[in-house]
């Protein structure tokens, strides 16, 4: 993965439970034309256990980097290119700081994957979501942008490599433009921006705010003619 703080990089998130091969390969190949960067594969369940057949029929349809975006130790697969390695530092949950890493490590090593080691910033937007349920951590409050800001700092103070703020998939609001500021301010690494974004607008605008990466997932699962709004984007 390429990422830089230079660049403003458009992800499209690929939850193997919410699509099988044969609709994945039409939604990636639209995306491809509509200019998306790269690809983000994961969910914090995977009940249909399909992460390699998805995988594959991703790459049967563009030639974009795949990245896993595991849920979970157990998603991962040799056939992506790589994986973003999230230590959820606004928790304090020491499975998902740690734990569940030295767990994945020697399976890790084996799948010769490029590894992303990145800070993950559960940030609150309204209600619970999937991914606060699961974790068991209380997100950063909404309204407290100095917060955010001190996590991803303190997450680069440790050598992570760069900052994923998370609204939470389907998140009713997205990260505000405010806490992407403040977050943008402190950091020298490549930020990351995703959950709840469903407009052009929501996109140009977390941009704006110094996101280098966003993701979509929910809007484009809902909705795949939203793929062509994204053409469209001011970067
Ligand atoms: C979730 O940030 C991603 O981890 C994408 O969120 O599904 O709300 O687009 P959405």
């Amino acid at each position: 993965m390429n990422l830089s703080t230079s660049q403003r990089q458009i992800a499209v998130l690929i939850d193997p439970d919410k699509t099988d091969a044969a609709k994945v390969q039409q939604t990636v190949a639209t995306a491809t034309k509509a200019g998306v960067d790269f690809f983000l594969v994961g969910g914090s369940l995977l009940l249909k256990n399909n992460l390699d057949e998805v995988i594959a029929a991703i790459k049967k349809s563009t030639r974009k980097k795949v990245y896993l975006f595991p849920g979970n130790p157990m998603q991962i697969s040799p056939k992506a290119d790589g994986i973003l390695l999230l230590s959820l530092i606004s928790g304090r949950n020491a499975d998902l700081l740690i734990g569940h890493h030295v767990q994945a490590a020697p399976l890790l090593k084996q799948a010769k994957l490029q590894i992303v080691p990145t800070g993950y910033i559960l940030v609150d937007s309204g209600t619970p979501t999937t991914v606060s349920y699961i974790s068991n951590t209380t997100p950063v409050p909404s309204g407290k942008p100095e917060i955010a800001a001190c996590t991803a700092l303190a997450g680069e103070q440790l050598g992570l490599k760069c900052i994923y703020l998370e609204a939470g998939s389907g998140a009713q609001q997205p990260v505000p433009k405010e806490m992407i500021k403040a977050v943008r301010k402190q950091l020298s690494v490549p930020l990351i921006v995703g959950g709840g974004l469903r407009s052009k607008e929501q996109i140009e605008q977390a941009f704006q705010a110094g996101a280098n990466v966003v993701v979509i997932g929910t809007a484009i699962e809902k909705n795949p003619a939203f793929l062509q709004e994204i053409k469209d984007i001011q970067r």
